[in-house]
């Protein structure tokens, strides 16, 4: 479903993708901006702050676990549904997380990688992470019924 040009904005951009940097930001900013978001980490320790949430060690080390999952994602462009089928079940049927946050995550990850390449990261590459975000977040709510 990514045609050529989509697939070479997707996978150039990812081969300069900090996945500890761009993975925690993203993580601590979805918690931030979204802070409902902070009762699936309840094991996290302290989220009281913007300040904490950044400086969390715990938060950092998820970031980059999901983001470097993400680069599954961008491995299997032609078959994302079948490379999170388990993901979505482990989110789901366990975790329990509202697949909402999915799409939360996408556009907050938009967002991080905008601040961080800035020029760079041109419409026709925006275009091409929003569709690979929307086809991976549909990819993990797969499994809710
Ligand atoms: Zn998630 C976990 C991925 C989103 C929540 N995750 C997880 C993991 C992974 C992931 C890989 C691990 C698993 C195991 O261990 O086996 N995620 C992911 C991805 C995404 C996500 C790829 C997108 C893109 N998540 C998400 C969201 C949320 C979540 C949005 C909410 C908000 N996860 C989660 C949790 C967990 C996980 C809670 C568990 C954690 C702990 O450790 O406890």
């Amino acid at each position: 479903e990514f045609t050529p040009d989509e697939k070479h904005h997707i996978v150039s951009l990812w081969s300069k993708v900090n996945v500890e940097e761009v993975g925690s930001e993203a993580l601590a900013r979805l918690l931030i901006v979204y802070p409902w978001t902070q009762r699936f980490f309840s094991s996290f320790g302290n989220l009281s702050s913007a300040t904490a949430i950044i400086g969390n060690p715990k938060v950092r080390a998820h970031g980059k676990k999901v983001l470097t999952s993400f680069g599954e994602a961008v491995k299997n462009l032609d078959n994302i549904k079948a490379t999170y089928a388990k993901l979505s079940e482990l989110h789901c049927n366990k975790l329990h997380v509202d697949p909402e946050n999915f799409r939360l995550l996408g556009d907050i990850l938009i967002i991080v990688l905008a601040a961080h390449f800035g020029r760079e990261f041109t419409p026709a590459c925006q275009a091409a992470w929003q569709k690979l975000v929307g086809v991976v977040a549909h990819a993990l709510a797969h499994q809710y019924h």
